[in-house]
């Protein structure tokens, strides 16, 4: 086999953003991009790829299939010593990150646009994982990015297509390539990190659950977790199956795009729990009987009650959150007595801090929720951490969130999101913001007071690094805040994300519909940001 060295003119746009080169597939499509960006990412990580394991593997997405061969090829041509690949390229993020981790790899590469629609016309994506298990950071996306920029040649091997349809070893040029069961060490990590016993005899005791993997990546892990190993019925997991487009369907868990399963959830027939997964398998839904639970109460409801799974019987060494996600998890952490940090949106944020033991727990307003076991968010552990607490509490999954209520109070959360806003009108809505921020304390805005503002920047505890400008967030004297920001993995426009909430300590007051509690919060968001004028918008896209 003989290695080719392809010349190549480079394209300006291989940025990747917070998860990965995230573009549509037409753009993927074009003459040499995929090599291009995946040479980049080789040259990238420099001599210490010689003789170097690798991880690879996606969501099951349109070009999944063929992008796994070229970087198989390219791997090989690029002198990698070992890659171990998902049966059929199949890997979700989280089992990627354990993969990674376990075997001593130099980093993984992930395929995937996470909850973003698949398909010819949808989405498609390349993430790089560092040697960690997480998230490439800045410095490494930059390097890759000047590489990109500058591409004149790929090397790519010769060689026909691989089956990877097989568990087994096989070789490519001089690469060793070992296709492994996609499930099995992520089974494994699980069994030791929450109490299947447990789980199991819920089950034989007439338990019922619903799982939603949205035709994505979930499917296999679910099935062979949730019906194989805890005896769940048949058909607990539904559109089980890893579709390239998904069914159609935005494999996003929300209430919006998982409707049919919020459907169930709240009508008379309901399970006693239902979940649902994003694509590549990171993202979770929680949903219990009539009552949805927002992944903010999630995370501080699971910072509450881990101690009650194996795996987090010693105790949290201390919690941490995305800037917007609902201040829920902090009264938590206060009333554990331990550290809760508050990072800027995205999961490489969170890995020096679990790498530093500084934190056990993390989670996400986007329905992302993870621990120390991996340095990505985890759909599927987040749903068996809640099975265990249901199962070690014996309280039913709206109960357990009304106890949580009733003893922290409720932080009323809502996200609006206004897509494909022109980017040019995004960008001068939150320039606008900014400028007028050292005018807003003390002034009043649809009967909310401000108490303080700023735009958000993280000095890393552990680096001492300082990320800026990660979005505005305004507190209101009223126990309420809205915060702004720009997203950072849409494909087009530009999506504006307001997050708003408001405490309610009073236990009486904890059945209102959200949208009525924050109205005066979403009042003053739109003033004070002008949302209308800016985006020509008198209502958001999607409301979550
Ligand atoms: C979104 C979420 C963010 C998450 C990111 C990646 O980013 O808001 O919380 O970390 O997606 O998740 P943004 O910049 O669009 O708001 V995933 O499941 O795409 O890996
Ligand atoms: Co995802």
């Amino acid at each position: 086999m003989q290695i080719r060295r392809v010349t190549t003119t480079p394209y300006a746009d291989q940025k990747p953003g917070t998860s990965g080169l995230r573009k549509k597939v037409p753009v993927f499509r074009q003459p040499n991009y995929v090599e291009n960006f995946l040479q980049a990412i080789l040259h990238a990580l420099g001599e210490a790829r010689r003789g170097a394991t690798l991880v690879l593997g996606g969501d099951g997405r349109f070009l999944n299939r063929e992008v796994v061969q070229v970087a198989l090829r390219m791997a090989a041509a690029n002198g990698l010593g070992r890659v171990l690949v998902g049966r059929d390229g199949l890997l979700s993020t989280p089992a990627a990150s354990n993969l990674i981790r376990i075997n001593g790899a130099l980093g993984g590469i992930i395929l995937s646009a996470s909850h973003n629609p698949g398909g010819p016309e949808g989405d498609f994506g390349i993430k790089f994982n560092m040697a960690h298990g997480g998230p490439a950071p800045e410095s490494f996306t930059g390097e890759v990015f000047r590489r990109a920029s500058a591409m004149a040649e790929y090397r790519v091997l010769d060689a026909p297509d691989l089956d990877l349809g097989r568990v087994g070893g096989t070789r490519l040029g001089a690469m060793e390539v070992t296709v492994l069961d996609p499930v099995a060490d992520y089974a494994a990590m699980m069994e030791r990190l929450v109490d299947f016993d447990a789980i199991a005899a819920m089950f034989r005791r007439g338990f019922r659950m619903r799982f939603d993997a949205m035709s994505a990546v979930t499917g296999p892990y679910a099935k062979a977790i949730l019906e194989g190993r805890l005896g769940a019925p048949a058909g607990t997991v539904a559109n089980a199956e890893p579709l390239p487009d998904f069914g159609g369907h935005h494999p996003d868990p929300n209430p919006v795009h998982a409707a049919e399963l919020m459907a169930l959830m709240q009508g008379p027939g309901a399970p006693d729990f239902g979940a649902a997964s994003d694509g590549d398998g990171d993202r979770n839904m929680i949903v219990a009987p009539g009552l949805f639970v927002t992944p903010s109460d999630s995370l501080a409801i699971l910072a509450a009650h881990a101690h009650r799974a194996p795996g987090y019987a010693a105790g949290l060494a201390g919690v941490a959150r995305s800037m917007p996600t609902s201040r829920a998890v902090d009264r938590v952490a206060r009333r554990l007595g331990i550290g809760c940090h508050e990072t800027p949106t995205g999961w490489k944020f969170f890995a020096n801090l679990l790498d530093a033991g500084q934190i056990t727990l993390c989670g996400e307003e986007s329905a992302g929720t993870g621990s120390s076991h991996v340095r990505e968010k985890d759909g599927l552990w987040a749903v068996l951490l809640w099975l265990n607490i249901i199962a070690a509490t014996g309280r039913r999954a709206d109960l357990l969130v009304r106890d949580h209520w009733a003893s922290f109070g409720r932080d009323y959360y809502s996200r609006h999101d206004y897509e494909e806003v022109e980017t040019e009108r995004a960008d001068a809505l939150m320039a606008g913001l900014r400028g007028r921020l050292a005018a807003l304390p003390g002034r009043r805005l649809a009967g909310l007071t401000v108490a303080a503002c700023d735009d958000f920047a993280y000095a890393d505890p552990v680096d001492g690094s300082v990320t800026a400008h990660q979005g505005v967030r305004i507190t209101f004297a009223e126990d309420a805040r809205a915060v702004f920001r720009l997203s950072g993995t849409g494909t087009a426009g530009a999506t504006l994300r307001v997050y708003l909430e408001r405490y309610e300590p009073d236990a009486s007051r904890h059945d209102l519909p959200v949208q009525e509690v924050l109205a005066p919060v979403i009042a003053a968001a739109a003033e004070v940001a002008e949302i209308a004028r800016h985006t020509g918008r008198d209502a958001p896209s999607i409301v979550t």
